[in-house]
């Protein structure tokens, strides 16, 4: 068991809603990236493409991991959905990641408005992980080779720890299903420790997964049967997180039950991609946009002459 310090539990949380924030600002902003005055129709980009609903959670599991796991080189995280690139993106600009590869992407307001305004636009970054984006050498878009390409990792490297983000939706591949197999032929010693979790936010796009489907009893019995020990963090509570990572179970699978949208002006089917479709247009949606983005109080977490204060 983990002790888990109310500083590190702060400071997942400043973590999470500064990277929430980036999510949405890089969604719908194409100026006022700082909300540095009232959000106007003029700072909406024209033309809205990208996917919210997964990114609040895979915020919450990079920051918990980030915090449990540090920056250690045998460390690894594998990302399945990839609809939540904006996440991935928000995470790697805080880590100063993104930065190594792209000089642009300073960690500062000219960083921020630079990574926000060119998320899905035109010869900027796609809504969608790519090559761009550190850490990732394809661009495809087929789901379910994340558990696989954990395993492919820890194959041989006892020194190396994989955690791996599976979304329900991606779970219901039959390439994600069988991968849970390779648990039997990574026994040995000589192999890496994989960290499973399924990101179950109840939705496969906007519809319900079948793991959402199924009961508690069912997803654990099913999850057994392959060998592993299903443990259950509810909600976001850091405390909860950290402390299911500390229990080091070796055959652990990670079942992270939270709401699609979390955050949002809207949840679950209608969170999946832009919650808010007219704000350019629409005085009431605009403001809902503006009360969104200050709820995650960011003018604590980041300001023009400090910088990040995570
Ligand atoms: C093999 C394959 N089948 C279908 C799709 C289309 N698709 C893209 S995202 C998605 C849903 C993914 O659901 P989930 O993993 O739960 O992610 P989330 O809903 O959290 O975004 C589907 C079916 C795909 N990309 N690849």
């Amino acid at each position: 068991m983990c002790a888990v310090g109310v500083k590190t539990i702060e400071q997942i949380e400043r973590r999470v809603r500064a990277c929430d924030y980036l999510v949405v600002a890089q969604i719908f902003l194409q100026d006022n990236f700082l909300l540095e005055r009232p959000l106007e129709f003029s700072d909406i980009k024209p033309r809205l493409l990208g996917h919210w609903g997964t990114c609040h959670g895979i915020n919450v599991v990079y920051a918990n991991l980030r915090s449990y796991f540090k920056a250690s080189p045998n460390f690894s995280f594998i990302l399945g959905p990839g609809h939540g690139f904006p996440a991935l993106q928000a995470n790697l600009f805080v880590d100063e990641e993104l930065e190594k590869v792209d000089e642009r992407a300073t960690l500062d307001k000219t960083g921020i408005s630079y990574i926000c305004r060119n998320f899905s636009w035109p010869d900027g970054f796609p809504s969608h992980a790519s090559p761009f984006t550190p850490g990732v050498i394809t661009e495809g878009g087929e789901l379910g080779y994340a558990l696989a390409n954990a395993y492919g990792i820890a194959l041989g490297h006892s020194e190396k720890t994989i955690a791996v983000l599976i979304g329900d939706g991606e779970l219901e591949t039959a390439t994600a299903l069988d991968s849970l197999n390779l648990r039997n032929l990574l026994t040995g010693s000589q192999n890496g420790r994989i960290i499973p979790i399924l990101h179950l936010n109840g939705y496969k796009i906007s519809a319900p997964s079948i793991y959402a489907r199924k009961s508690e009893r069912e997803l654990n019995e099913l999850l057994r049967g392959f060998g592993f020990t299903p443990i259950w963090i509810k909600g976001d509570d850091p405390e909860d997180f950290q402390t299911a990572l500390g229990l080091e179970e070796k055959d652990a699978f990670y079942i992270y039950k939270n709401e699609k949208g979390f955050g949002g002006p809207n949840r679950y089917h209608e969170a999946h991609q832009v919650p808010l479709k007219n704000p350019r247009t629409d005085e009431e949606e605009l403001k809902s946009l503006e009360s969104w983005l200050k709820s995650y109080r960011f003018n604590e977490l980041f300001s023009s002459e400090k910088g990040f204060l995570l």
